[in-house]
């Protein structure tokens, strides 16, 4: 299955998306997701100057060879733009596989280990009673994870007690069923994440995400011991063996990378098996910015493996406006009846792009929000 050509499609069908396209000898055509927000451009270079020349003539089918060469064999290890560019590649690489075999994508992985992959939703809001109202709607929905973030956009973590406060009157107001989730989005020094960590226990969350960022991660124990708050963590790493110490120490109780930023479905399955090991579970990230393509392949892994926790699905209703649907066809499905997310039993990830209409959506220059404290300063967005 000799790879002939390979392209990259940037698209702007509501926000930019940056897809990799591979197609081998005998017309077999591959999708993967390398979008990275705000820098697509550089991750289309990467793939286009780097990437792609050593793929021609390559074996599509050695999945596993392709990605120790781009990763190990490049001697430059990673970074967000390189390990984006090469998690696009290593997904469409088993979309081929999928397609060439007749099988999808998680029968290769080993076959389903469950029937649906259960959702988390973003309800978090300006006030208490709007964060309660979209957890009701949502649970109207048959989701029954929540995030719950109190604040805009993300909340303002230097307001540590405001956070803590209205967490425990959202738990307070919606009883103990519901499972609630708060990301901290890397913005706390260690010593905020622990008193945040410490305060919210009253809340029994299903866990608090992305407490610090990468730079703390020696920070994650002592954090770890300091509370009996589940800490989830991972969706800024671009490097998958960079976590593994954190999920041999316990540091972290669920591992959640972004699949189109580790380094694609062959980075997360391989570190999600080391979470097997020592009892982490999986809340892949699911943010908006993941193409349709990148979804998809995140179920697939989802489905999986036996130690799925999560999947995180942002804004289910807006997320994937009418022109995406012209753009990207198949792909992941939620079930309301379940709360969860499938993919169709179809050959490879079970996801289509029309490159016409990809094209009428034309890539528009856009970066993520700058944000600054009160004095003026840098602040983490
Ligand atoms: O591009 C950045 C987003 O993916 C991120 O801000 C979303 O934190 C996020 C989340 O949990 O989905
Ligand atoms: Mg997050």
């Amino acid at each position: 299955m000799e790879i002939r050509n390979a392209d990259v499609v940037l698209t702007n069908p509501g926000r930019n998306y940056v897809v990799v396209r591979l197609e081998t000898a005998d017309g077999l055509v591959g999708w993967g997701d390398a979008t990275l927000n705000g820098r697509e451009k550089a991750v289309e270079a990467a793939l286009e100057e780097h990437l792609f020349p050593e793929l021609e003539g390559r074996d599509a089918h050695r999945a596993e060879d392709v990605w120790q060469s781009l990763y190990r064999g490049t001697y430059w290890r990673g970074g967000p733009v390189l390990q984006s560019a090469l998690s696009g590649v290593d997904m469409a690489l088993w979309d081929l596989k999928g397609k060439a075999a007749g099988l999808p994508v998680h029968d290769l992985l080993g076959g389903r280990t469950r029937e649906y992959a259960t959702v988390y939703d973003h309800c978090g809001d300006d006030s208490i009673d709007a964060i309660v109202e979209n957890a009701e709607a949502s649970l109207d929905r048959g989701i029954d994870h929540f995030r719950v973030n109190v604040g805009d956009p993300m909340g303002d973590y230097l307001d540590l007690d405001g956070v803590v406060d209205g967490v425990l009157e959202v738990r307070d107001r919606l009883g103990p069923d519901p499972e609630l989730i708060v990301d901290v989005h890397s913005r706390a020094s260690p010593r905020e994440a622990r008193q945040i960590a410490r305060g919210l226990e009253p809340a029994e969350l299903f866990f608090l995400e992305d407490p610090l960022a990468p730079e703390h991660d020696a920070e994650y124990g002592a954090l770890r011991n300091a509370t009996t708050t589940p800490i989830a963590y991972g969706e800024l790493a671009t490097d998958p063996f960079a976590l593994q110490p954190l999920i041999e120490d316990g540091a972290i109780d669920f591992v959640r990378v972004d699949l189109a930023h580790v380094g694609g479905i062959t980075a997360a399955r391989k570190l999600a098996t080391v979470a097997e090991g020592n009892g982490t579970k999986t809340a892949f990230h699911g943010p908006p910015d993941l193409s349709p393509i990148g979804q998809a392949a995140t179920v697939h892994l989802d489905l999986a493996l036996p130690n799925f926790g999560v999947q995180e699905l942002t804004d289910y209703e807006e997320r994937y406006g009418d022109a995406v649907g012209e753009v990207f066809a198949g792909g992941a499905n939620f079930d309301p009846s379940v709360g969860g997310l499938d993919v169709p039993d179809e050959p490879g990830l079970g996801i289509d792009v029309d490159l016409d209409a990809a094209a009428s959506f034309e890539y528009e220059r856009s970066h993520l929000p700058k944000r600054r404290a009160e004095d003026g300063s840098v602040a983490d967005w």
